[in-house]
């Protein structure tokens, strides 16, 4: 092999490795790391505004628009400072109570509130 040729040899593998290294820099695997909270914090499986998260915190059914079945949606019970776990009448909340509750929303997730309307 002459000089020449070895010359033109190892440019064309320098050009390749070239190549290669903007090939695989172009083809990196999206960093997308699926933040579990994002998929799950607002999904709101029976559609009654109440995120399957916080029926969880509040103790609501998830997958029922209105726990204690007394024609009131979770939802709307608790933003009107009514108890979603008991039926009307004598669900109002004492003042306390709702309180703590929302507190306990509030650490969830500070947003909840804004989110929804509270
Ligand atoms: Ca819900
Ligand atoms: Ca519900
Ligand atoms: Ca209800």
């Amino acid at each position: 092999m002459n000089e020449y040729l070895k010359e033109k040899l190892f440019l064309g593998l320098v050009v390749a490795c070239i190549l290669l290294a903007i090939a695989m820099l172009f083809n990196l695997p999206k960093v997308s790391v699926p933040s579990k909270e994002a998929e799950t914090i607002d999904m709101d499986s029976d559609g009654d505004g109440l995120f399957d998260n916080m029926e969880e915190v509040v103790g609501t059914d998830k997958n029922d628009r209105d726990t204690d079945g007394d024609g009131y949606e979770d939802l709307a019970e608790l933003k009107n400072g009514f108890n979603p776990l008991v039926k009307t009448p004598g669900d109002k909340f004492v003042d306390s109570a709702y309180s703590e509750i929302k507190n306990r929303i509030k650490d969830a997730d500070p947003d909840f509130f804004t989110k929804v309307g509270f």
